[in-house]
């Protein structure tokens, strides 16, 4: 039997795992004792990570839509197809009419390969992932705040800290390892304090879990901050040599001014007073503090404020640029971060590069190989935009490479109109719905199939590994990439190995300067290296802004006031929904649906619902309801439990069969055109 070491496909922690392979079946997985982060440990979903792989649903062959079927077709016969209808639509209407939506399941090298494929050959910025749906504000905001968007301290710093801050990240079942890694921290000493709407795991390990209505954070946020500069608790030397006074006074003036008392904002966010008090004064007085968020910060129209309030706290109390502190962010998909890194977002090459910035795409322009003049200059469109304009019918060529929109997007009535518009290709390894739309179906080979780096939660490249051949007829996504773009005229996106590709990457991204094929699995770095590494002879950062040294000089406070969100509740859509995650699915379920040991667990969509409202709607636990919002309606188990407050519900997502996102709301923060997928009102009844 083979044991073939790699990185495990789901979330950003990065654990380490080996496959077992027996001929060339996969059959089953051991975790890594020596990997840094897992230390022989892994989540339910590491342990069974091989289930999925070699499932009889796999796509096999390329598959070509005709009067509405479809057709087993050639890899030539597919290719040749989708390239000249992608070509007619770039000559006929200009790239502004083409799209590509790239993958966080997929490796840098892939990601590199495609956003490149969107700027070299369509010629469009519009080009995003699904980074778009999770963390964009977190990059958008932590970037304004320090110069760096990304989690800054490294996950087994939490063991040191002396208080953790974690608002909207249900992290044991989320991101286990590390959720064991703050009850360890606990044990320690460390003090808990959990700010959520729902009861989660680690609230009952917490010294203090304050329940806010969902969508009320800038609230409780300031009020925090407001009860540290009544106390003094504000750490007066950091503030005068590490941050830019005049945007600090601002935030101040805001923070403190009366409306952001705790009494205040209690009837908004239904905090009591006396517990924020306790809660701010506890976080304040015992450093340093690390601040743990995820989706429940991120996902809503205030989302980037929601990041740059968490920034403000932090840098307030001279928990940055310390170890065991900082604002970490915990990066979803496993290569998420990596996502971004390489530039598959609609703003910024690799490196977070700007495309508005001339220099910047001269240096691409050279690099690739082609003119400056065929580039786009402009910002493009983002994952929600790009659909409504393929809804509008100003995109009309589609290329989307694993992501499953008809699940993931906001109100998904909406989405599949859009979707049914332009030329679609869907390059995934499971038949999806959002593959069933496609007119052409590519198939992909999964990450057991192939080589590769991922970037954890934690900054960390590491890599992949070939473990099997790819099933049946499926291919390397890069290679598909670079076939199309070769039949469009470009030889650019052709590569023999992905070595070649992060070597490329290596010369084009300052941060991934030294993060080397050769060296991310050497004797030194036998489990890589945390970006920023400019050069071979750096060694890579653990934590960022060491010292109180911004990345972009002095860290910048903001002042950021409530604004409510989109929708909620009122006489006729009474509840307010909060979506999310169980322990045992992954999103859109693809792999997790098909992997039986999960799969039993939690088989069906539910809504959780307070005892008090069960009562008064008259529902019982396990009674099948109707849940109807302005936007469309599903059928869902009841889940009659105090995990929620009253008023609130909740429903994990990942159902194709009764999708949350019938329900939710496209509307976008301004700044990170992240959808808020955690308010929206709805009204519950019974099905008989
Ligand atoms: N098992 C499993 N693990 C996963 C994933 C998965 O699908 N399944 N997905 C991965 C991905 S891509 C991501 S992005 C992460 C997401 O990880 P998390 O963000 O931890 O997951 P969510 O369930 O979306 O919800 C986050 C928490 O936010 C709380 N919340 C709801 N509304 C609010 C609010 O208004 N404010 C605040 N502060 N909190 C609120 C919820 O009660 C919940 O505890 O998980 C990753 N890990
Ligand atoms: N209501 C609500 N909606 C949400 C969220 C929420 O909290 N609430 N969270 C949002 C967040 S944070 C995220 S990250 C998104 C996730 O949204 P998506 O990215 O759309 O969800 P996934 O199910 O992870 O889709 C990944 C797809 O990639 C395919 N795949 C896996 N490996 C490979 C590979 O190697 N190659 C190729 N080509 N394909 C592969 C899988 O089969 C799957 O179909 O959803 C968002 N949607
Ligand atoms: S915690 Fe995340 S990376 Fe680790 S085994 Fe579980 S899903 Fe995989
Ligand atoms: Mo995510």
């Amino acid at each position: 039997m083979k044991k073939v070491l790699t990185t495990c496909v789901y979330c950003g922690t990065g654990c380490n795992l080996y496959l077992h392979v027996d001929g060339d079946k996969i059959v089953g997985v051991t975790p890594c004792e020596s990997h840094p982060v897992s230390q022989g440990k892994l989540c339910i979903k590491g342990w069974k990570a091989h289930e999925f792989i070699q499932h009889p649903d796999r796509l096999t062959k390329p598959l070509i839509k005709k009067d509405g079927k479809f057709l087993e077709a050639s890899w030539d016969e597919a290719l040749d197809y989708v390239a000249k209808k992608f070509k007619e639509i770039k000559d006929t209407y200009g790239p502004k009419a083409l799209g590509v939506l790239s993958s966080a399941k997929c490796t840098n090298e892939e990601n590199y390969v495609m956003q490149k494929f969107s700027r070299a050959v369509f010629n469009t910025n519009s080009v995003d992932h699904c980074a778009r749906l999770c963390h964009a504000s977190t990059v958008a905001g932590l970037a304004a705040s320090f110069g760096s968007g990304a989690m800054t301290n490294s996950i087994n710093e939490m063991l040191d800290s002396k208080a953790i801050l974690i608002t909207g990240s249900n992290t044991t079942e989320q991101h286990p390892i590390i959720g064991g890694k703050i009850l360890r921290a606990k044990e320690k000493g460390a003090k808990l304090i959990v700010v959520d709407p729902r009861e989660i795991q680690l609230a009952k390990f917490a010294d203090v879990h304050l329940r806010q209505l969902s969508g009320t954070d800038v609230l409780w946020l300031n009020s925090f901050m407001h009860v540290i500069f009544e106390e003094g608790l504000e750490d007066k030397e950091f503030i005068k040599n590490h941050l830019e006074l005049e945007a600090f006074e601002e935030m101040k003036k805001v923070v403190t001014s009366d409306k952001y008392s705790p009494e205040n904002t209690e009837k908004l966010t239904s905090i009591p007073a006396e517990d924020l008090r306790t809660a701010a004064i506890l976080y304040a007085t015992n450093k340093p503090g690390s601040l743990v968020y995820s989706m429940g910060i991120t996902q809503h129209i205030q989302g980037t404020d929601n990041v740059k309030s968490c920034a403000n706290l932090q840098m307030i109390l001279g928990n940055m640029g310390v170890y065991s502190g900082g604002v970490n962010p915990l990066r979803g998909q496993q290569n998420v971060q990596g996502a971004c890194d390489v530039g598959a977002l609609s703003n910024v090459f690799s490196g977070y590069q700007r495309v508005t910035d001339p220099a910047a795409r001269e240096k691409m322009a050279k690099a690739w190989g082609i003119n400056v003049k065929d580039m786009d200059d402009q910002v493009g469109l983002t994952v929600v935009e790009i659909i409504h304009a393929a809804g509008e019918g100003k995109i009309k060529g589609l290329y989307i490479m694993g992501e499953n929109p008809m699940v993931s997007d906001p109100d998904i009535n909406h989405v599949k109109k859009c979707l049914e518009k332009p030329f679609l290709v869907v390059q995934d390894i499971f038949m999806t719905p959002t593959a069933e739309l496609a007119d052409v179906v590519f198939p992909a080979a999964s990450f057991a199939e192939k080589d590769g780096t991922y970037t954890s939660t934690q900054r960390t490249v590491s890599k992949i590994r070939k473990a099997i051949e790819p099933v049946g007829d499926s291919k390397l996504d890069y290679w598909i990439i670079g076939q199309i773009a070769e039949r469009m005229g470009y030889k650019g996106c052709t590569y023999s190995h992905p070595r070649e590709i992060l070597d490329e990457i290596n010369k084009v991204t300052p941060i991934y300067g030294g993060i080397t094929w050769d060296r991310i699995d050497s004797k030194e770095f036998p489990f890589g290296i945390a970006w920023p590494c400019p050069d071979i002879s750096h060694k890579g950062t653990l934590f960022l802004h060491k010292d109180g040294n911004f990345t972009r000089g002095k860290g910048k406070c903001h002042p950021c006031k409530y604004i409510r969100p989109a929708e909620e509740p009122d006489e006729e859509y009474p509840f307010r929904l909060t979506t999310g995650r169980v322990v045992f699915h992954w999103h859109t379920r693809s792999m997790t649906g098909r992997s039986p040991t999960l799969d039993r667990e939690v088989r069906s969509a539910y809504i959780e619902i307070n005892p008090v409202d069960a009562k008064k709607i008259e529902v019982r636990k396990n009674q099948m309801v109707k849940v109807s919002s302005r936007r469309g309606e599903i059928v869902v188990r009841a889940e009659v439990s105090d995990i929620v407050p009253p008023g609130v519900v909740f429903i994990p997502w990942h159902f194709k069969e009764a999708p949350a996102n019938k329900l939710t709301i496209a509307a976008l923060d301004p700044v990170a055109k992240i959808p808020d997928l955690k308010v929206c009102a709805v009204k519950i009844e019974k099905v008989k």
